[in-house]
């Protein structure tokens, strides 16, 4: 056992991986930190949204996820999670996060970077695939970002929750889907089961109204449809400059948490339904932290799908119900 001088007093620590320790009386999280060439110890401040960091926890999420069937509805037998947003908001970059995760390196099948118009022009259905190369029961959809004058064509945004658009539809903003991109059939599996809007964290403070009615066009369809909406919110690192050098301090920093409510607030979503990550971008390796973050988010998103779906079958049953000529007064 080691240990490490506290403002003073010593700090008997019990174990230590990537800086952080847990001290051997249990009461205390903490950090190292480097006042020139000393090491010391901060107290991890409380988080506002409690999160595990253990890699032991990041390999029980991949399992659950490994293990995920959708179960509320039998004729969903893939949840399809829709990647909405802005033009650089890191949509593709998410789904290149979760890739990496579960293939085990920085992976970068969906292209990504910065451009005026969204580098993504297509309608790209991702399966996502576990070690043994089996697809998962979800999957994720990468659109076209929503550009500053031009959005996705008022249309196509209904076609699109509704799975009449086929994979590989380049969206224009001037016409609607053509009738050789056009599923006038579409499964329930076609059928959108979860809106993520994928938002900078840094924009929460600058959003438009033109921006924000985007968004919100989306919402009453979803709202309409009862699709649950989520918010990814990306460049938590940009917020923050100790949750870049640690991202494990993102469930504890005001900022982030301030982000969060925020977008919240404006898009009238619970708290607990905006997931702050950061993507991979810059790293070529895998980092446990963000990899953690990122999963939880894919989790969350996944049953509370579940929990949607469950809400919709009670209601179609209810209705059902009502038409009885016996139930009518
Ligand atoms: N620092 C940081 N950069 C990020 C993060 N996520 C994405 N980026 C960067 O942001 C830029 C845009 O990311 P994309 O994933 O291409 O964004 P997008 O939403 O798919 O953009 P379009 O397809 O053009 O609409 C890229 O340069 C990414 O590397 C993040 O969490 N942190
Ligand atoms: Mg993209």
């Amino acid at each position: 056992m080691t240990s490490y001088k506290n403002d003073g007093d010593c700090v008997p620590v019990q174990s230590m991986p990537n800086g952080v320790f847990i001290p051997s009386n249990g009461q205390m999280n903490g950090h190292f930190i480097y006042a020139g060439d000393q090491i010391c110890i901060r107290e991890m401040p409380q988080q506002w949204r409690p999160t595990k960091w253990s890699r032991e926890h990041l390999d029980c999420m991949k399992d659950d996820l490994i293990r995920f069937t959708p179960k509320e509805d039998p004729s969903v037998t893939r949840t399809r999670i829709l990647m909405i947003g802005l033009v650089g908001a890191g949509k593709s970059s998410f789904y290149n996060t979760i890739d990496s995760v579960f293939r085990n390196r920085i992976t970068q099948r969906a292209t990504c970077g910065s451009a005026e118009e969204s580098l993504t022009k297509n309608y790209n259905t991702y399966a996502i695939k576990d070690q043994s190369g089996t697809d998962m029961n979800f999957c994720l959809c990468d659109t076209r970002g929503m550009e500053e004058l031009n959005g996705l064509h008022h249309d196509d945004c209904k076609y699109l929750l509704d799975g009449h658009i086929k994979d590989h539809y380049e969206f224009s903003t001037e016409h609607s889907v053509s009738w050789w991109y056009y599923n006038g059939t579409p499964s329930a599996n076609d059928r959108v089961h979860c809106i993520a809007f994928v938002i900078d964290a840094t924009s929460v403070d600058v959003l438009s109204e033109m921006d924000l009615n985007k968004i919100r066009t989306f919402q009453k369809l979803a709202k309409e449809r009862g699709i649950l909406q989520t918010v990814v919110l990306t460049k938590i690192d940009n917020l923050c400059k100790d949750v870049k050098k640690d991202i494990s301090l993102a469930c504890s920093s005001t900022n982030v948490e301030e982000a969060v409510q925020k977008i919240a607030d404006l898009l009238g979503l619970p708290r607990n339904n905006v997931f702050p990550v950061k993507n991979y971008e810059n790293e070529t390796e895998l980092d446990d932290k963000i990899s953690i973050l990122a999963l939880a988010a894919l989790k969350q998103m996944l049953f509370f799908t579940e929990d949607a779906l469950q809400k919709k079958k009670e209601e179609a049953e209810h209705e059902i119900w009502l038409k009885q000529p016996c139930n009518i007064l």
